[in-house]
């Protein structure tokens, strides 16, 4: 069960942001969904932060990407984006005033994305991609043993989507959702993924949290499949956000 999380304010500056899309954003239109967003996670009991916006960083309100939260410890990431790395920075403080701290490494050619690191029980996959490299995920692998040394961490080469949370998320101990174009170099060593329809892969981010799935609501098998994994399920519209390849995972830092 999550009690907290933080989330940033979506910055007037958000469509200059890092996208594979070509639909214009409303950034009103993004900060009502933002906003509903927020409203859900405090009707499910989590005491939300929210931060300023920081105009400079156009994607800054995708907070997930900064950070690995777990048993209440945080490791800071380095993004593998260049023009987000400074959001770390921006999101330190926030961090280092509720929980314990860990840097990744000191080595500026390892990166990685809070969107490539997925936790199912015990397991952790970390997406190798275009944003989080092997020396990433090895420098992450010994920070989450240190902080939980029950944990089997894996990592998970793939293609076809921005992260691997873009292409799986885990609705239980032992089952996630996929979209199917995700493109997994080897087979999962742990969990059994349920495929979403092709035209709803997208909703393959969904987020879990105190018993409840969230999913973009306009798509229905999200909806059947969390409901069929013994969630509740809750249908919500991100679809500013989605214009930017961002979806419901990478909006908050949960724990
Ligand atoms: C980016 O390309 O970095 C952002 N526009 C979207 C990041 C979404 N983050 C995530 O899925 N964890």
């Amino acid at each position: 069960m999550y009690s907290h999380a933080i989330t940033r304010l979506p910055p007037q500056t958000m469509a200059g942001g890092i996208t594979s899309q070509t639909d214009s954003v409303d950034v009103q239109r993004a900060r009502v969904q933002h906003q509903s967003y927020i409203k859900t996670l405090e009707t499910l009991g989590i005491d939300v932060t929210i931060l300023d916006p920081e105009e400079d960083y156009p994607d800054s309100h995708f907070v997930e990407d900064t950070a690995i939260i777990h048993k209440k410890t945080a490791v800071l990431t380095r993004p593998g984006a260049m023009e987000r790395r400074g959001e770390v920075e921006r999101i330190r403080a926030a961090l280092e005033q509720r929980m314990p701290v860990m840097e990744l490494d000191q080595d500026a050619s390892s990166f990685v994305d809070g969107g490539d690191v997925l936790f199912m029980g015990r397991h952790v996959f970390i997406g190798i991609s275009h944003r989080t490299n092997l020396p990433g995920a090895v420098s992450l692998k010994a920070r989450l043993q240190t902080i939980d040394p029950e944990l089997a961490v894996h990592f998970v080469p793939f293609t076809g989507v921005l992260h691997l949370k873009s292409g799986i998320t885990a609705l239980g101990d032992d089952i996630l959702l996929g979209n199917p174009e995700l493109k997994l170099h080897e087979a999962l060593p742990a969990g059994k993924i349920v495929w979403l329809p092709a035209e709803q892969g997208y909703a393959a981010n969904a987020l879990v949290v105190n018993k409840t799935g969230l999913y973009f609501s306009e798509c229905p098998a999200a909806g059947e499949a969390i409901e069929k994994a013994g969630l509740k399920p809750i249908g919500l519209d991100l679809g500013e956000f989605r214009k930017m390849d961002g979806s419901f995972t990478c909006l908050s830092l949960l724990w």
